[in-house]
């Protein structure tokens, strides 16, 4: 049941009823291999180019609302409702946006679906622009993945030349114009709307919201944006039908996940489980933690996400309800592995310094606090810390969360107080005895 991807990744992928890796193994990523697997079939069904009627565009929505599909990028924003947003009836140009800037550290997914598997992503982009009626649209790629970048234009190309995509698709009058962008790096264009000042040449900063996207995205129009993940899954949704999908998950979780799990475990990888999965099976999947330690701490979703202790986690299953109810966010499902020799005051160091270089600069909160939460857990690493930094630590990500313009503030401060929250003696260690109080080999 469980089966690992092809050669060309670093990466032990295994799956469980697997949809978006299904049957990557050993074949390759090119046009003829996907159609060989069923590719395009659900692009072909609802233009009614299969043989039979086709789908409109409100039963392509519909087959996604009954999916429960949520937004694999973060947020988990129900899919089939975003799309509803899309006035349909807009007189001018609308967009479709596939955000595959993954920079969440811990995140190396989009990429690997990208790299082994884009026209899945193509089709689901068109099958997308069709049910919203939309006719342009671009695939921003994260700048440090040349070779992705590279690859997605060579299946654009296939998909032109087969006539997936284009003017008039398929003799059905539907036209899609999908285009690849390369961004250059920088964590904050994941941000939708910085993505978007990104796409139009400026630079990549955050716009405050409302009005959201779908009314005022690119060139001010009405833009739906997805993750690559969420694109993904919509030609499974639609060959089998969005019950099916939803049925693989748990209810408002539908369907399987990719998981990049990272850290101390055996086997570091990208995991597809369905939603729902005990978080204890995907340890198994991954051969357990390293070494046999013992579990320490999980970081669920991404370093935005506030660290869970051993004891929760392996309480929890693997889906959005469960991990928020742990007081965390599944987020973009990079789960981060800490077993017993790590030390979270390091741990957090590293985080910290991440998002006050990433922060864009534009919000008081976010450019100062940023910084002042990194030189005071940095002080505390290095047994320079003060007693009351800690307090002052919390009270700094508190004047931060809920006081910017955009979540890079509020990813900076969570991880803050859920470190202090569960682990407050290691920062107490270390700022009396001026050392860590776990052996870190870090
Ligand atoms: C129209 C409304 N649209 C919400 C749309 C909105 C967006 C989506 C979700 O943050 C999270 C963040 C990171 N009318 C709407 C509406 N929308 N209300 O729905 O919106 P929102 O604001 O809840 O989330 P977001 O700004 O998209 C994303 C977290 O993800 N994160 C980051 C991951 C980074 C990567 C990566 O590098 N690839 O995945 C990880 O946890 O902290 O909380 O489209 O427009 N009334
Ligand atoms: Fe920029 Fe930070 Fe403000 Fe987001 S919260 S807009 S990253 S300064």
């Amino acid at each position: 049941q469980f089966q690992a991807t092809g050669a060309e990744t670093c990466f032990h992928g295994r799956h469980i009823n697997p949809q978006i890796y299904a049957d990557l193994d050993g074949k390759n990523w090119s046009l003829k291999d996907y159609e060989a697997r069923g590719g395009y079939a659900a692009l072909r069904k609802i233009l009614g180019k299969d043989g039979g009627e086709g789908l409109s565009q409100d039963q392509v929505i519909a087959e996604v609302k009954a999916s429960g599909l949520r937004g694999r990028g973060g947020a988990g924003f129900p899919t089939g409702l975003k799309w509803s947003f899309m006035p349909r009836a807009f007189p001018g140009q609308k967009y479709l946006v596939c955000n595959s800037d993954e920079g969440e550290p811990g995140t190396a997914k989009d990429r690997e679906i990208l790299r082994h598997n884009p026209h899945i992503v193509i089709e689901g982009m068109a099958i997308a622009a069709y049910a919203m009626g939309i006719t342009v649209g671009f695939n921003y790629i994260h700048g440090e993945i040349f070779e992705v970048y590279e690859r997605f234009e060579a299946a654009l190309e296939e998909a032109r030349a087969a006539g997936y995509l284009g003017d008039n698709i398929m003799g059905s009058g539907f036209s899609f114009q999908l285009h690849a962008h390369h961004g250059f790096g920088a964590y904050i264009c994941g941000e939708e709307t910085a993505l978007i000042e990104s796409i139009e040449g400026k630079k990549g900063q955050p716009r405050f919201k409302p009005p959201f996207p779908a009314s005022f995205g690119v060139y001010g129009k009405p833009t739906t944006i997805n993750n690559t993940e969420t694109f993904a899954a919509v030609p499974w949704i639609i060959r089998n039908g969005g019950e099916a999908f939803l049925a693989v998950g748990k209810p408002n979780n539908g369907g399987t996940k990719l998981f990049t799990v990272s850290g101390d475990v055996e086997r570091p990888g990208n995991y597809e489980i369905p939603l729902g999965t005990p978080f204890s099976t995907l340890l198994d999947l991954c051969g357990g933690v390293r070494g046999g330690k013992k579990l320490k701490a999980v970081i669920p979703g991404g370093s935005s996400s506030p660290v869970i202790p051993a004891h929760i986690m392996m309480e929890c299953t693997m889906d959005y309800d469960s991990i928020a109810k742990a007081g965390s966010m599944l987020g973009s499902g990079a789960v981060i592995v800490m077993d017993e020799t790590r030390c979270m005051v390091k741990s957090l160091q590293r985080l910290s310094y991440f998002y006050m270089h990433e922060s864009c600069g534009q919000c008081t909160p976010c450019r100062e606090g940023t910084g002042w939460l990194w030189r005071m857990v940095d002080r505390i690493e290095r047994g320079e810390g003060r007693p009351e930094d800690i307090d002052m630590l919390n009270s700094v990500a508190d004047n931060i969360q809920g006081r910017t313009i955009c979540a890079l503030g509020d990813a900076a401060a969570m991880p803050v107080r859920a470190f202090i929250k569960h682990y407050r003696d290691e920062f107490v260690h270390h700022i009396e005895h001026k050392t860590c109080m776990v052996p870190a080999y870090i």
